[in-house]
């Protein structure tokens, strides 16, 4: 550690969770270095630049490597803390794939040293910090690792999982509150001691394996309410019911909260994380499996429905409007709304018009399809149907004159005033003419 008692810290992993995280802790005054294993990303990155899109996050990376706090390479260096954010897939089986951890955890084994602290972030199945922990006990048997010594351990490991949302990185990894989960109490306690520099939310202390639990309860907790919500929209429309109405209704009640329906859920946290528990014990688990299961079923409800109605208006003209998992933002993985308009495009071809403020050029999976990017003045201009996947505010926005005479499926309830939407249970509408 340096004179000014500030610990170097070694990030590995710099996507979207790893180069906030970086950055906001070289604001705090410590030295980082990040570790990818794209040359493009570290050289991106150390000419002060960023390969990802978050609100503020361009300045905020500017500034940090212009004052020298915050570099980037592909070489592994000795630091005090190292901070583990890498992804943690899974496979087609929904078995979680905890390689990128280990092979972050085989990187920097040979360059730690008596004093370090060890934190993985990346979301994990249980039991994942103390595999880390065994195999750094492997590769470096000079060490005494904790939970595997009684004298007092040269290094300490930790689970502190993340918990921001795309959009307000930056504010959320200040603010949130932190579960901590050492791989021993005293490890918890090393890792807090780090948190306390840059964050100003709560940090809790606990086990490792709790606080992995944690993380993926969060999120198989948000996936549940939200199927809940993409069940009821089906309901509701097999009964002849506005479902946002209903639920704007019901939400009055000062004990019920239910969330918005849409085409399903995208991103890689909320479709993901609960398969690490179903896998963790898949008997007990019919509820959070199901909830998959009924917000997988809805993208696939909103294709069918879809190509119900593009096919019974052979004239029209259609727009998708969005593409990326979630409102305002630029990401586009696991994204249901993605995954729709390339549906359409591929079956219906030139006649699908793709808007997207957030994306500079199609995906590859539109590629010669025949649909074309415009924007949205183009959509409202020349489209006839219009297929609403994203809440972005640019849609959210477009007043009832410019879209009255336009036939609508609006899968996110943006526009509760339009006059000619499609209901999620009705059979397909022809436009007039
Ligand atoms: N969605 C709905 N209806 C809703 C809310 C969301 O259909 O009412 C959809 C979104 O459109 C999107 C998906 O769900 O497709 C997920 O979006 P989100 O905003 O719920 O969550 P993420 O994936 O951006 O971030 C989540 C957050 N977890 C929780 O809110 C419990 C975030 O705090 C986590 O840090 C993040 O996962 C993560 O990295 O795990």
């Amino acid at each position: 550690m340096k004179s000014d008692n500030k610990p170097d810290v070694c990030v590995v992993g710099l996507g979207y969770i790893g180069l906030p995280t970086a950055a906001v802790i070289a604001r705090a005054g410590c030295r980082v270095l990040g570790l990818d294993v794209s040359q493009r990303v570290v050289d991106t990155i150390n000419r002060g630049e960023i390969h990802i899109e978050e609100v503020d996050l361009d300045g905020l990376v500017q500034g940090v490597v212009a004052r020298g706090l915050l570099s980037a390479s592909t070489e592994e260096a000795p630091a005090d803390v190292f901070v583990i954010a890498v992804p943690t897939p899974f496979d087609k089986n929904h078995a979680p794939d905890i390689s990128y951890v280990l092979a972050a955890g085989r990187t920097i084994a040979p360059v730690l040293k008596a004093g370090d602290v060890v934190i993985l972030e990346s979301t994990s199945p249980v039991g994942t910090t103390e595999e880390l922990r065994d195999m750094i006990a492997q590769m470096r048997p000079d060490l005494k690792i904790p939970g595997l010594t009684r004298e007092t351990p040269d290094i300490s490991i930790a689970y502190c999982p993340e918990r921001v949302l795309p959009g307000r990185i930056l504010e959320e990894l200040t603010n949130n509150d932190r579960s901590i989960g050492g791989v021993t109490p005293r490890c918890a306690r090393k890792a807090l001691a780090f948190y306390k520099r840059f964050v100003r939310g709560e940090c809790v202390t606990t086990d490792a394996r709790s606080a992995e639990m944690t993380k993926l309860v969060e999120n198989a907790y948000r996936d549940v309410n939200i199927a809940f919500a993409n069940e009821l929209s089906v309901v509701a429309d097999k009964m002849g019911l506005d479902v946002w109405e209903v639920i704007r209704l019901a939400n009055r009640h000062p004990r019920v909260n239910i969330l918005s329906p849409g085409p399903g859920v995208g991103g890689h946290c909320i479709a993901v994380d609960p398969w690490f528990i179903v896998h963790g014990a898949p008997e007990h688990t019919p509820l959070i499996r199901t909830a998959r299961g009924v917000n997988d079923g809805k993208m696939h409800h909103v294709i069918a429905r879809a190509e119900e109605l593009v096919a019974a208006n052979p004239a029209a003209k259609v727009a998708c409007l969005g593409l990326a998992f979630k409102a305002n933002i630029d990401d586009f993985r696991e994204s249901p709304a993605r995954f729709v308009a390339s549906r359409l495009a591929r079956k219906f071809g030139s006649r699908v018009h793709i808007v997207e403020p957030y994306a500079a050029e199609l995906p590859i999976e539109f590629t010669d399809t025949g649909a074309v990017q415009i924007d949205i003045d183009d959509a409202l201009e020349t489209c006839d149907i219009l297929i609403v996947l994203v809440d972005h505010d640019v849609f959210r926005v477009v007043p009832l004159a410019e879209r009255a005479d336009k036939l609508v499926y609006d899968t996110r309830g943006i526009w509760p005033d339009q006059p000619r939407a499609v209901r999620e249970d009705a059979p397909a509408v022809r436009l007039a003419g």
